[in-house]
């Protein structure tokens, strides 16, 4: 829609004073807070990305895309949605991978399985195939999230597989993973259970593991 659109330009151009008018718009509108998410804030971080591919913008500008998206979350999203009695459809252990910093959609993922009933351990990022293989042994979760946001560190992913083998916890835990670069048939490729190719789409996948 045209407001999402308005978010999504605004986040762009890294205007926070137009990104929080469009977010106040949508919301006035009685847009679903979570369609706001993705087709407004999330699409203007991926236009924030092309621009630092095409020499436009610099780190900087990527840290301030950060700073805003996280912003206006905390202001005008987690206000919105309500965290259920936590954990009583599962446990999910989530990380971001070895030699990845990137946070956000991560969270957004942790966020969406607690509102929808899952219990989370997040693990942060840039965490080792040792830490994951650790933290199933700790928690014996139900399920391992693990997110990317880089076509080289997507690779640890399925060294964390092959950790988890050679412990002998792979058929233990289910394990589902994400993240920009990753697709359906990478997470098949590596031996993945589940894809997640957005936060409500992850929800969806860590209830039919469960199944
Ligand atoms: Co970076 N960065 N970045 N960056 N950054 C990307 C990823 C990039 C695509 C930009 C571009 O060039 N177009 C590019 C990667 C290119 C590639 O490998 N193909 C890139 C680069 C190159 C880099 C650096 C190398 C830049 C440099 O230093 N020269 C560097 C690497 C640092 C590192 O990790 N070692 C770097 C750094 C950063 C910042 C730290 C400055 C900052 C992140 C801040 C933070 O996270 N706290 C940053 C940002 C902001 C981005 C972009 C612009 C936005 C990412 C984002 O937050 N999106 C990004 C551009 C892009 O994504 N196209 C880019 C919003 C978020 C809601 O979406 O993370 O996709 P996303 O998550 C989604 C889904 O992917 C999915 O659900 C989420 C919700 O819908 N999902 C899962 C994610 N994880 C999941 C897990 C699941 C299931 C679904 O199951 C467990």
């Amino acid at each position: 829609s045209r407001v999402f659109e308005k978010v999504s330009r605004a986040v762009a151009e890294l205007d926070y004073a137009g990104a929080e008018a469009g977010v106040a718009e949508a919301l006035g509108l009685g847009c679903d807070v979570y369609r706001l998410v993705e087709e407004g804030l999330r699409r203007g971080m991926v236009e924030v990305g092309a621009r630092f591919e095409r020499g436009e913008y610099f780190l900087p500008e990527l840290v301030e895309a950060g700073e805003l998206f996280n912003s206006l979350m905390e202001r005008y999203v987690l206000p919105r949605l309500s965290t259920h009695a936590g954990g009583r459809r599962g446990l999910v252990v989530i990380g971001t991978v070895r030699g990845d910093i990137h946070d956000i959609g991560k969270n957004l993922v942790a966020l969406m399985l607690r509102v929808n009933g899952f219990e989370v351990v997040d693990l942060g990022v840039d965490v080792s195939p040792e830490r994951f293989v650790e933290a199933v042994k700790k928690y014996r979760p139900d399920i391992l999230g693990m997110s990317a946001l880089l076509t080289t560190t997507m690779l640890e992913m399925r060294n964390v597989i092959d950790a988890l083998k050679s412990a002998g916890l792979r058929d233990k835990v289910k394990v589902i993973v994400g993240g920009a670069p990753v697709t359906e048939e990478f997470a098949r490729e590596i031996g993945a259970d589940a894809y997640g190719r957005d936060a409500v789409d992850a929800v969806e996948k860590c209830i039919r593991l469960l199944e």
